[in-house]
C-alpha cells in the first residue's frame, strides 16, 4: 500500500496524463487542483481517475448549499475524494460530508505555509474536532511542524492525515510518517523531477 500522494499542480493536460501514467502505480492518488483544472477542464478528473484514486483538491469554503453543489459536481466526474476548508465552520463541512456519500472528504486544518500562523493554527483543535465528530474521513494537516503534526494525531481519532509540504516547502517525508501522517502529499518534487516515476520511488524508499 502506497502512503504517496501527488500533488498535480500542473498546467498542461498532455503533462498531466504523461505524469499521471508514468506514476500512478506507485500512488495512494493523485490530488488534482485548481491550477490544473483550471487549465484542463473537469474532465480531467474523469481521465485521471482511470489511472489512479482521484481527490479534488478544491479547499471548498462556502456557505452548504453552495458546498453541496461543488461536492456533487467533483462526485459527478468521478473523483474518489474532495478537499474542504472547516473555517466556514460545522454547517458548511456536515454539508459536504453529506452529499459525498461514497466519496471521501478531507478537512483541512493548519496549512503547511508560513501564513497559516496568522489565524489557522490557533484554531487548528477546533477545526479537527469539527472534522472528526462530522465524520470525515481524514484532514490535512502540516508536513512542515511535525510537532504540530504529532498534536493533532492525538485528537483526530481513527481519521486519516494527509500531510502536505514534503519536499519544496522543506519538510521530510520519514519525519512526517513518524509524526502520524497516514499519506504524504507531494507536488513539485516529483512533478517537476526530470525523471517523476523515479523522484516518486526515491520518496516512497525513505518511508518503507
Ligand atoms: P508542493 O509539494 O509542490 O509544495 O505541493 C503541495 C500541495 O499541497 C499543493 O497542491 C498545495 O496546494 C497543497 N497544500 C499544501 O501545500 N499545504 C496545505 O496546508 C494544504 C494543501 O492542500
Amino acid at each position: 500500500m502506497s502512503r504517496l500522494i501527488l500533488a498535480l499542480d500542473v498546467l498542461d493536460k498532455k503533462k498531466a496524463l504523461e505524469i499521471a501514467s508514468k506514476t500512478a502505480e506507485h500512488l495512494h492518488a493523485i490530488k488534482i487542483g485548481w491550477p490544473l483544472v483550471m487549465n484542463a477542464g473537469m474532465e480531467i478528473v474523469s481521465e485521471i481517475s482511470e489511472l489512479s484514486r482521484v481527490i479534488c483538491d478544491f479547499k471548498v469554503a462556502d456557505i452548504p448549499n453552495t458546498t453541496r453543489l461543488i461536492v456533487k459536481t467533483a462526485k459527478k466526474y468521478g473523483a474518489s475524494g474532495i478537499i474542504v476548508h472547516s473555517f466556514v465552520g460545522r454547517d458548511s463541512v456536515r454539508a459536504a460530508i453529506e452529499e459525498a456519500q461514497g466519496m471521501d472528504v478531507f478537512v483541512v486544518t493548519e496549512m503547511s505555509h508560513p501564513g497559516a500562523l496568522d489565524f489557522m493554527q490557533k484554531n487548528a483543535e477546533k477545526m479537527v474536532e469539527i472534522a472528526r465528530e462530522e465524520g470525515a474521513r481524514g484532514i490535512i494537516a502540516p508536513a512542515t511542524r511535525p510537532e504540530r503534526l504529532r498534536e493533532i494525531r492525538k485528537i483526530a481519532g481513527d481519521m486519516l492525515i494527509l500531510s502536505p509540504g514534503v519536499g519544496a516547502q522543506g519538510g521530510k517525508a520519514r519525519i512526517a510518517i513518524e509524526a502520524g501522517a497516514d499519506y504524504i502529499i507531494v507536488g513539485r518534487s516529483i512533478y517537476n523531477a526530470s525523471d517523476p516515476e523515479n523522484a516518486a520511488l526515491k520518496i516512497l524508499s525513505e518511508i518503507e
